[in-house]
């Protein structure tokens, strides 16, 4: 899946296997017809973080994983990007969290669910996890949405009290705000609809974000919910660090 033909030791290694994982999902019809115009949009922002993970962006990605594992309904949601970015690891934290990942698409067609269920399928078994993927059959729908959008599953999305929607549409995360969940959004434009809606938004890279979160598992004991987080706080320190950037000679 990862076969590239850079190096890994090159400067950009990491941005080249994103494109590569977005080129092989996109031949398997996982993805969405905007899906390298939200990945450019992406990269765009990460440049301007330098390509690293801020300390703000740390301190959200452990308030996120405070909130689902806290949580008494957690469910992480994959869209077409995500799957094509980082399934290894959503499969890894769902299996953490003992939780369900839901398949929930922006643009939904029946062939993009059966492409991103069969790659999860795989992903799944060839790491070995148990973990309960949902998607395939959906028996609810999101309040204040309209059309294929707003289907989900009851045991999944619908009845979760917090929930993971990485690169999610400003529409769909407020109507999840508004059903009352604790909303995790992993999202590198701090300014974006969703970003300024959600409960917790991680201002970082789909993957490194994921890998702060798994790693964190390995020491619980740092693990609370911080009552004095603020939301606005983070977010805007993401946004000082991008103007910090452009300021760098
Ligand atoms: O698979 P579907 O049908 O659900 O569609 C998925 C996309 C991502 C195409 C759809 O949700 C969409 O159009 O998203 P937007 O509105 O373009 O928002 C995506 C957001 O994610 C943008 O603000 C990007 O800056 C951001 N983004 C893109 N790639 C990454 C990212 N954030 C973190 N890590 C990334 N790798």
């Amino acid at each position: 899946m990862d076969d590239i033909a850079a190096d890994p030791s090159h400067p950009r290694y990491a941005s080249l296997l994103m494109r590569h994982r977005l080129e092989v999902a996109a031949e398997r019809g996982m993805l969405a017809g905007s899906a390298m115009i939200a990945h450019g949009r992406g990269e765009a922002f990460d440049y301007l973080l330098g390509e690293r993970t801020t300390e703000s962006a740390r301190q959200a990605s452990l308030q996120a994983l405070a909130h689902l594992h806290h949580a008494t309904r957690p469910v992480l949601s994959v869209n077409g990007n995500v799957a094509a970015l980082a399934s290894d690891a959503m499969l890894r934290l769902a299996a953490f969290l003992s939780c369900p990942l839901e398949v929930n698409i922006f643009y939904r067609t029946p062939e993009r669910m059966k492409a991103i269920l069969s790659f999860l399928d795989e992903r799944k078994n060839a790491l070995g996890l148990d973990v309960e993927v949902l998607g395939h059959a959906p028996d609810a729908t999101i309040p204040g949405l309209k059309g294929p959008r707003a289907a989900c599953h009851k045991d999944g999305i619908l009845t979760s009290d917090a929930i993971l929607v990485p690169l999610e549409d400003g529409d769909r995360c407020e109507a999840l705000v508004n059903m009352g969940k604790t909303v995790i959004v992993i999202d590198l434009n701090p300014l974006s609809r969703s970003a300024r809606l959600a409960t917790v938004t991680i201002v970082d890279e789909l993957s490194r974000a994921l890998e702060i979160m798994l790693d964190a598992t390995e020491d619980l004991t740092k693990l609370a919910i911080d009552a004095d987080y603020d939301h606005r706080d983070v977010l805007d320190a993401g946004l000082q660090e991008m103007l910090n950037g452009l300021k760098k000679d």
